[in-house]
């Protein structure tokens, strides 16, 4: 039987170099500590007095992240720009003397912070008048997505949010048809003809296999709309989760731990899929102090374990099997692979071993299922010159293998958390 491997665009791979991005929810919910409206909050209780986009943009850079996700419009409807569909938006509310762009001032620190820009739209709208209507809401959502793909500049993403949508379809073919005029290179969430999806929970946990090969049929759980595609398609996942237990800010929330937040990082940027992580900005149109120290141990505890990599040359010596030698022996506790994915995503199965001088014969260091943009594993301090990855799969390759000395192999765990429902 020939296996289809169908293959990611380079838009999609570029996507998956982003590894972490963080998310921005803001609106009128952040000022009555909800998270969803119905579209009656009025668009003057909107008023963040020392709003600046540029604390959110820095904080994400330094944090690490490549790219940052905004809620142009949450399900309630208001609107974070002052478009011309609606009053419902900024261009109603005390900010900025109702002449305020929330959706530029954003675009404009990521230019000047070279961090890429996502935007949602929630096709759900809780305000619109017309939503009741299909045809005149279509026609207001692609006008809506218009003003946000070409006021903007160029955006990294596209969120579209399925949450309330049951039952409800929209002109999928018009909005993809807008996405592919406007922003060619913006990457598809998990509506219409997603180029990347969801991971199936919002605690940002992925669990292996990580597929990007997915048979877009069996995404029927996440949205109706993919089922027509029926096909197998390169989709890699996005792994979304909020820093604190709610998407909009509240007064009587709080960050999670480190703990937890590094177990978020190694259950989905280590297994391969992007990270999405949720920073909601506070009243004050700021990053919560908390939130931003947290960020900042987040990234030491980062820096500290994968902060000095070393790199191993490879050399193939068969279908699938790979050496890696060092300059020099080196003492590590994690493995860092990465699949070479041009040509898709080929292994289903790997296992790392060791030989060294002072080993007991072939010591087995991890032994797992996909590789695919990157996998860690984090294993007992060892120390060698040369490792053998055996990589099952048709055509299987790796892109590199380096490994690092965290000083620990502590993987934290999130024990009261639902493993992840993944679809095959
Ligand atoms: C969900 C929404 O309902 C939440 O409010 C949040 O936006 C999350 C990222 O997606 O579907």
């Amino acid at each position: 039987m020939t296996v289809h491997h169908p293959s990611p665009s380079l838009a999609q791979l570029a996507w998956q170099r982003l590894e972490l991005g963080l998310f921005f929810h803001v609106g009128v919910n952040t000022f009555a500590g909800k998270e969803w409206s119905d579209g009656t909050l009025p668009a003057s209780s909107f008023d963040p007095t020392d709003l600046d986009a540029g604390q959110w943009v820095r904080t994400a850079k330094e944090a690490g992240a490549r790219y940052v996700v905004l809620t142009a419009k949450h399900h309630d409807g208001f609107c974070l720009w002052p478009t011309a569909t609606t009053d419902y938006s900024v261009a109603s509310s005390p900010w900025r003397g109702g002449q305020g762009d929330l959706v530029a001032e954003v675009a404009e620190a990521c230019r000047a912070e070279g961090v890429g820009l996502g935007l949602y739209l929630s096709p759900w709208d809780r305000h619109a008048p017309e939503y009741p209507d299909p045809q005149a809401y279509d026609a207001l959502y692609l006008a809506q997505l218009r003003e946000l793909c070409t006021g903007y500049g160029d955006l990294v993403e596209l969120w579209f949010d399925g949450a309330g949508s049951a039952g409800r379809s929209y002109d999928w073919d018009a909005i993809m048809a807008l996405v592919a005029e406007l922003q060619p290179d913006a990457m598809v969430f998990n509506m219409g003809t997603p180029t990347i999806r969801w991971i199936g929970n919002e605690d940002g946990l992925a669990a292996d296999p990580v597929r990007y090969a997915v048979d877009t049929a069996s995404l029927d759980n996440y949205t109706e709309t993919v089922i027509r595609l029926g096909e197998a398609r390169y989709v890699p996942p996005e792994a979304d989760v909020s820093i604190r237990r709610g998407w909009f800010w509240a007064a009587d929330d709080g960050p999670k731990s480190v703990e937890h937040l590094l177990a978020v990082y190694y259950r989905s940027v280590g297994l391969g899929a992007n990270l999405l992580l949720n920073v909601p900005p506070d009243t004050r149109g700021l990053l919560d102090d908390a939130d931003v120290e947290r960020l900042r141990e987040l990234r030491a505890a980062l820096d500290s374990r994968f902060g000095s990599p070393v790199a191993g040359v490879l050399t193939q010596m068969a279908d699938g099997v790979w050496q890696v030698d060092f300059q020099a022996p080196v003492t590590f506790d994690h493995l860092d692979l990465a699949e070479e994915l041009s040509a898709g995503q080929r292994v289903t199965a790997h296992r790392v071993s060791v030989e060294g001088a002072d080993l007991d014969g072939d010591v087995l260091l991890a032994e797992a299922g996909t590789v695919g943009h990157r996998r860690l594993h984090a294993h007992p301090p060892v120390t060698a010159q040369r490792l053998r990855v055996t990589c099952v799969g048709e055509g299987s390759a790796l892109a590199g293998v380096s490994v690092h000395h965290a000083g620990t192999h502590g993987v934290p765990q999130i024990e009261y958390l639902a493993p992840t429902d993944e679809p095959e």
